[in-house]
Order: structure tokens, then C-alpha cells, then sequence
């Protein structure tokens, strides 16, 4: 194994970095493996990645990193980064392998080594409920669907907070929902891979439901706990300043960001989103007070911006998204744009005025390669990352309250659809034998945190 074996520091990280939170993030599906191990049931992430041509190469999360058996590996690649906190999703059916009963010790025993091994090292814990992987026993239960979701949710909530609120004091309830139900009930691109809209606008709105009693619940447990929602936020902007385009961007700034923000900040759904998908908003209950819980921060996942113009392509939305030329793209095809994260974060302030805003996922995938000295000199990655900590500060600079940034990723992993093929990770991983090794973005990283 090629990961350096000393540098396991325990400095006082909060007095070093001056409260501005720099961590690093994973997924447990993306990451853990041990998929049929020690109890743990199939997520409806298992039961997608095993249909054929589902993913890239027909890749699964079956052995992923192997990070349930490498746990001490990697949280001595953390401490030796010198984060202050690591983010990380609990694998639901690993917990509580029939979704909403009794916990699975074995489960219990992962997340509590891994809890405190972090704070051994004197890095937060910060625990996203839900990345994605739904068990698939509630999903032939009817699943996110189901208006029954939000109580098997709030019980997975209650069980988490029970279970680790005593040391546990940062909270992400769902990650990204944007991309459940519209990637996974609406395009099919993931799991569960449905292509019905009636279906996903429903999953949208229980996913929201269960954040607001997922908070309820953290914060009636352990007041002093912070708990937020991580939402994607991929802003738009129109293709030229005709009204066609610029309306055409509304429409898919509606869809993407403002169908979720808007209920979480107590504006309930957009009128304008509403009639142009022609959908019908499930009953709503008290539910939009519900969505609408007070958290403490918004959690923010960056990557690109997006550019539309009108145009018959994307169906209802009535729009197609075009690809700004000349400009330089990730791995992923996606567009470097810094500036997009400013102006998200002015926007932010502006619409919605959130507690704090902690950006838990921003970074890139390259086709990194290991040189013949073992070194993964990853100088895109490295530029990426300069650039959009730059950004940071000019936002800091503005006050707006930016309290924190994660790197995604920790280690290269299982990219949902795309496999093993695309790489975001500050480790790189060797497949063949599990190594990780720091690439020369985990050293620049590293040193911007020592220094910050
Ligand atoms: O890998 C994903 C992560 O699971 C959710 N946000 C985007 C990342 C990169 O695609």
C-alpha cells in the first residue's frame, strides 16, 4: 500500500483554521463495498448497478473501495490532510436491513469506529442520512412513492440521532434530491431508473417532507446539533439576452433549483414550475411547514453552470441546454466556472438569506495517471481547486456566510453511471490491489489548509 504510514498528527485543527471548516466528503455506496457483508441488504443502487447497461462498463458498488474493510486506511489519509471535518452518508440498509425495524449491530459497530476514529483524530463528524440508496425493501414497499417514506425516513432519523447524537453534532439530512427524483424517477439515469414525471414531482415532495421531520427530529434530540439539507445547485444562465433564452433559463432555474429552495424557505412551490411541467403537487397536509423547518445552514453542492436557450429539445421545460464553446471542461464534460459560485452565493443571500452556507461538495474528475515514480501529478485538479478556494475568499470577502468547504472527493470512487471511470478523488485508488495514494492535489490541498 502506497499511503504514507506517519504524518498522523492530531493538531488542534478548529484553532489552526480559524473556524472555517475544511473537510473532505464520500458517499457510502460510492465507497464502502462489503455490499452483502455482515447483514447489510441491497439498496435499490444494488439492485440498478446489477441491471445490464445500467452503468458505465456494467460497474457496481459491490466492492467500491473497499472502505468498510479499509476504514483505519482512510481515516489516516484524513488526518494526515489535515481536515477539519468528513463528511459521509450512512448506508441505510446496513443499518437497518429491513429499512424500518431493528438495527443491525454489525452496522452500528461500522459507524461507530468510523465516528470515532474521526473524533480520535480530532476531525467533525458530519453524517448525511440519505446519499441515494434507499433499501430496496422499502422500495418494494412502494418506496420514495410512497407517502409512507416520510415515516420510514423519520424512524431512520430517530434511529441515527439515538444512536450516534452523542457524539454526532452535524447533521445532512438528504443529499441532493434534485438528482433522486429527477435522475432517478424522471430521466432513469439512476436508480430507480423510472421515466415517469408525475412520479418524480411525488418523490420530490416526500424527500422534502422527510428533511423537515428529519430535522424536527435531530433538533428536538440535540438542540445545540446543526442540521442542514445538501442541495445541488447548478446555476443557470440564458444563451443570449433574447426573451426565448432568458425565459427558456427560468424555466430550468424553476425546475432545478427553485422548485427545491423555494419550500425549504417557507415560499412553498413555484406557481410558474407547477403550470408548465402540468403536474399535479401531491396533498400537501401541513407539509409545507413541515419542508419549511428552520435549519442552521444550507449545505451547497457546486460543480458547473448550466446554459439554456429555448428550443423543442427537453421536452415539457420546452428548452435545450447548450454547451458554451472554447471553454475548458472536466472529465465529466463539465465547464469550469468559478464565477458561478459567486454569483450562486450572492443569489442565496439575496432570495433565501440562509443561517450559514457550507459548500459540502465542490471538485473535478480527470483521467489521472500514476507516473512511473508512483506520483499522480493531477495539475487540473490542483488548478480547479485553486481556483474555486480563490472564489471562497472573494466570497468570505463579501460576507456572505460561508462557513465551510468540503472536497469531493476523499478517494476516487464509484460514480453512480459512470463507474470507476471518472475520478474525483484527492487519493487515487489502484482497483486491482485497493492502495490509495495521495495525488499532488491531496498535498496542495493539504498545505492550503495548513496554511489557512
Ligand atoms: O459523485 C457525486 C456525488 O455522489 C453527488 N454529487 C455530485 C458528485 C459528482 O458527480
Amino acid at each position: 500500500m502506497s499511503f504514507i504510514k506517519s504524518g498522523f498528527c492530531c493538531r488542534n485543527t478548529a484553532e489552526v483554521n480559524n473556524d472555517f471548516v475544511w473537510g473532505a466528503a464520500t458517499a457510502a455506496y460510492q465507497i464502502e463495498g462489503a455490499a452483502t457483508a455482515d447483514g447489510r441488504t441491497p439498496s435499490i443502487w444494488d439492485t440498478f448497478t446489477h441491471i445490464p447497461g445500467k452503468t458505465h462498463n456494467g460497474d457496481t458498488g459491490d466492492d467500491a473501495c473497499r472502505h468498510y474493510e479499509l476504514l483505519e486506511t482512510d481515516l489516516d489519509s484524513m488526518s494526515w490532510l489535515g481536515i477539519s471535518a468528513y463528511r459521509f452518508s450512512v448506508s441505510w440498509s446496513r443499518l437497518i436491513p429491513d429499512g424500518d425495524g431493528a438495527v443491525n449491530p454489525a452496522g452500528v459497530a461500522f459507524y461507530n469506529r468510523l465516528i470515532d476514529g474521526l473524533l480520535a483524530r480530532g476531525i467533525e463528524p458530519w453524517l448525511t442520512m440519505y446519499h441515494w440508496d434507499l433499501p430496496q425493501v422499502l422500495h418494494d414497499r412502494g418506496g420514495w412513492q410512497s407517502r409512507e417514506s416520510i415515516d420510514w425516513f423519520e424512524h431512520y432519523a430517530s434511529t441515527l440521532v439515538t444512536l450516534f447524537g452523542d457524539r454526532v453534532k452535524h447533521w445532512i439530512t438528504i443529499n441532493e434530491p434534485h438528482c433522486v427524483a429527477w435522475f432517478g424517477y424522471y430521466r432513469g439515469w439512476f436508480a430507480p431508473g423510472l421515466t415517469d414525471i408525475q412520479a418524480s414531482i411525488d418523490v420530490s415532495h416526500h424527500l422534502l417532507v422527510a428533511h423537515g421531520r428529519a430535522v424536527r427530529v435531530v433538533k428536538n434530540a440535540w438542540p445545540d446539533a446543526l442540521v442542514g439539507i445538501s442541495l445541488g445547485l447548478t446555476p443557470v444562465e440564458a444563451a443570449s439576452d433574447s426573451a426565448e433564452d432568458e425565459a427558456a433559463a427560468r424555466r430550468l432555474d424553476g425546475y432545478d433549483l427553485r422548485w427545491f429552495l423555494d419550500p425549504l424557505y417557507g415560499r412553498g412551490y413555484p406557481a410558474d414550475v407547477v403550470r408548465q411541467l402540468n403536474i399535479t403537487v401531491p396533498s400537501l397536509h401541513d407539509d409545507l411547514d413541515v419542508i419549511a423547518t428552520p435549519t442552521d445552514f444550507l449545505g451547497v453542492n457546486y460543480y458547473l453552470r448550466q446554459i439554456a436557450a429555448a428550443g423543442p429539445v427537453d421536452g415539457f421545460l420546452d428548452l435545450t441546454g447548450v454547451d458554451p464553446e472554447g471553454v475548458e471542461v472536466t472529465d465529466m464534460g463539465w465547464e469550469i466556472y468559478p464565477d458561478g459560485l459567486l454569483h450562486l452565493m450572492r443569489r442565496l443571500r439575496n432570495d433565501y438569506a440562509p443561517a450559514a452556507i457550507y459548500i459540502t461538495e465542490n471538485g473535478s474528475a480527470w483521467p489521472d495517471v500514476v507516473g512511473d515514480n508512483g506520483e499522480i501529478v493531477d495539475s487540473r485538479r490542483v488548478d480547479y481547486l485553486r481556483r474555486h478556494l480563490d472564489t471562497v475568499e472573494t466570497i468570505k470577502s463579501e460576507g456572505i456566510a460561508l462557513k465551510g468547504y468540503f472536497a469531493w472527493s476523499l478517494l476516487d470512487n464509484f460514480e453512480w453511471n459512470s463507474g470507476y471511470a471518472k475520478r474525483f478523488g484527492l487519493f487515487y485508488v489502484n482497483y486491482d490491489d485497493f492502495s490509495r495514494t495521495p495525488k499532488a492535489s491531496a498535498h496542495w490541498y493539504r498545505e492550503h489548509i495548513r496554511k489557512s
